[in-house]
């Protein structure tokens, strides 16, 4: 088991529609600490070295010009497995197949909008934390933190 921080955004859907408390609580009920929090528009440059890895796939275009048209919630998560464990309650990419119980699979319908992105291994979150939060995160303890590792 490892201490580990990823980078969490709730996308322009889930602002949108009101869902930034809904999804930060989940994470927050499981365990999860939040150290770095912003609400923000997303410029273009920003969005494509985020999505840098999908580049040359077909709906790259449109990803990038929903991660823009509208403020997104960005945080960073701290907590033992952080990056799968957050990935776990968000759900599949697909909304459609995702889990009852899971961010996506309670709130989604389609895959373009689908609430929510999660760092997918320690390479990437330390990628996306330096690119969103090059400002740099917080430190601090709670005392629930001995009740939860
Ligand atoms: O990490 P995750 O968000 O679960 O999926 P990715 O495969 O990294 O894709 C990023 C993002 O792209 C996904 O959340 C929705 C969108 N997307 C899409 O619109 N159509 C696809 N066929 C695959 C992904
Ligand atoms: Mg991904």
């Amino acid at each position: 088991m490892a201490v580990e921080k990823t980078f969490v955004m709730v996308k322009p859907d889930g602002v949108q529609r009101g869902l930034i408390g809904e999804v930060l609580g989940r994470f927050e009920r499981k365990g999860l600490k939040l150290v770095a929090a912003k609400l923000m528009s997303v410029p273009q440059s920003l969005a494509e070295q985020h999505y840098a890895e999908h580049r040359e796939r077909p709906f790259f275009g449109e990803l990038v010009s929903f991660i823009t048209s509208s403020p997104v919630f960005a945080m960073v998560l701290e907590g033992e497995n952080a990056i799968s464990v957050a990935r776990t309650l968000m759900g599949k990419t697909n909304p459609a197949e995702s889990a009852p119980g899971t961010i996506r699979g309670d709130y989604g319908l389609t895959i373009g909008m689908n609430i929510v992105h999660g760092s997918d291994s320690p390479e990437s979150a330390a990628r996306e934390i330096e690119l969103w939060f090059s400002e740099g995160t917080v430190s601090y303890d709670k005392a629930v933190d001995v009740w939860l590792a």
